[in-house]
């Protein structure tokens, strides 16, 4: 049995979280499904709140107290994000609707611009479809190859295997910091030290790596670092791609409309400065804002602090998950995050979901959007417990009691 300790007041921290005190069929809700999305501190709604009862305006448009209001607040958040993130400078944070975006955006410009017949990208085998997809159909497009570097039976990558890929041919290497369906962390530092040996530059898709682990874009020195509001603990819709200021001035811009551009006429259009000429259109405002609050609360607790809280979950909850009989860990890598997916024998993975369902327990089932991770293991699907800073020791109790009511059910074991 492992010794249970957390830096954090975790009981103090779930008063800030009204979404988490009400029953689910009678029972308390223990949501472990954070990496789907997560919920959100009453800081985060009630900024939302104030914006539309006070300041709500169009930002960069107006003279008026409200427009320079919303503006002000919305450059605000584009700030904290850059000190977060500890990028150089504010304008190498872009505002998109979320990571999925976010590598859209550089598959569209950067990719579009530099990636030519024959070229290469490179991914890896535990990529979400977020960072296959939009390369497999800018490849397709160009007639260019996608590369994947492979994984080891724990889920970790085989790094040796990726430098191998790294050729004169290669013109972009992307790839997730936390792998969303196995927990693995990758070496994003060794990666990017590789790539950019031979010049070829890193975008970090980190989803699932912003809300949890602390993330300094200099000291990885990657090119773009993409991660979705809604994961950290702010609203949907909102996300960011931050760039090196050089790279994003060399790109076309993403979609043509208002803000993004300097001068308009029939013949001729200018554009904007970076970041605005990568941000079209009226943005979620609101939600932006929103997503300042957010990154104020998560400071508020220190990164650090939820890393450590959400190690000791991982170690106990792993622990306790693994004595029960007929159940297997899919992603055994030793760096991982808040992540534990399984199988168990006998049982689909939505059968498990369902009764864990009527326990109170949320829980994510499926392929989780990465189904080449799912090929690799051999599995059609898992069930996922994804942990969050507000997650329990006596929840992971409540989860392991749980998979003990399916295998009742069901007769397995
Ligand atoms: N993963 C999950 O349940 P968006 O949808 O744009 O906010 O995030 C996409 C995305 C990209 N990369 C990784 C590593 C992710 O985990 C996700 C979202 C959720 O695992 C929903 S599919």
């Amino acid at each position: 049995m492992i010794t249970v300790s957390s830096p954090l007041d975790v009981n103090r921290i779930r008063e800030d979280f009204p979404i988490l005190h009400q029953r689910i069929h009678g029972k308390p809700l223990v949501y472990l499904d954070n990496a789907a999305t997560s919920q959100k501190p009453k800081a985060v709604i009630e900024a939302i709140q104030h914006f539309y009862t006070s300041d709500c305006s169009n930002i960069h448009r107006g003279v008026h107290e409200l427009s320079e209001r919303s503006t002000y607040a919305y450059e605000e958040a584009r700030a904290k994000v850059q000190r977060f993130l500890n990028a150089r400078e504010a304008r190498e944070i872009v505002i998109v609707r979320g990571t999925t975006e976010a590598i859209n955006l550089v598959a569209q410009t950067y990719g579009r611009q530099r990636v030519e017949a024959g070229d290469e990208v490179i991914i890896t085998a535990l990529e979400h479809h977020s960072n296959i997809v939009p390369w497999q159909m800018l490849c397709e497009e160009k007639r260019a190859v996608l590369r994947v570097a492979p994984i080891n039976d724990r889920g970790e990558l085989l790094i040796e295997e990726f430098e191998r890929l790294l050729s004169a041919r290669t013109r972009l290497v992307a790839l997730a910091q936390v792998s969303n369906a196995l927990g693995t962390v990758n070496p994003v530092g060794r990666v990017v030290e590789m790539a950019h040996r031979r010049g070829v530059p890193v975008l970090v898709d980190g989803a699932q790596a912003a809300p949890h682990l602390q993330v300094d874009v200099r000291t990885l020195d990657c090119d773009f670092y993409a991660f979705s509001g809604h994961k950290i603990y702010g609203p949907t819709g909102v996300g960011v791609l931050y760039g090196k200021a050089a790279l994003l001035e060399q790109l076309d811009p993403y979609q043509g409309g208002g803000d993004m551009i300097r001068t308009v006429t029939f013949e001729k259009t200018t554009y904007n400065t970076i970041p605005y000429k990568f941000e079209a259109g009226t943005p979620d405002i609101a939600g932006v804002i929103g997503l300042g609050a957010a990154i104020d609360y998560v400071q508020g607790i220190g990164m650090g602090n939820i890393a450590a809280h959400e190690h000791e979950l991982l170690l106990y909850g792993t622990e306790a998950l693994e004595r029960i009989p007929g159940l297997r860990i899919i992603g055994t890598a030793q760096e991982k995050a808040g992540v534990i997916s399984f199988v168990l024998d006998g049982v689909h993975p939505h059968d498990i979901g369902t009764v864990l369902d009527q326990e109170g327990i949320a829980v994510r089932t499926g392929h989780h959007c990465a189904q080449p991770v799912m090929d690799r293991f051999a599995i059609p699907a898992t069930t996922r417990a994804s942990l969050a800073f507000y997650n329990t020791f006596e929840e992971l109790d409540a989860l392991a009691r749980g998979i003990g009511r399916v295998q009742e059910i069901f007769g397995a074991c």
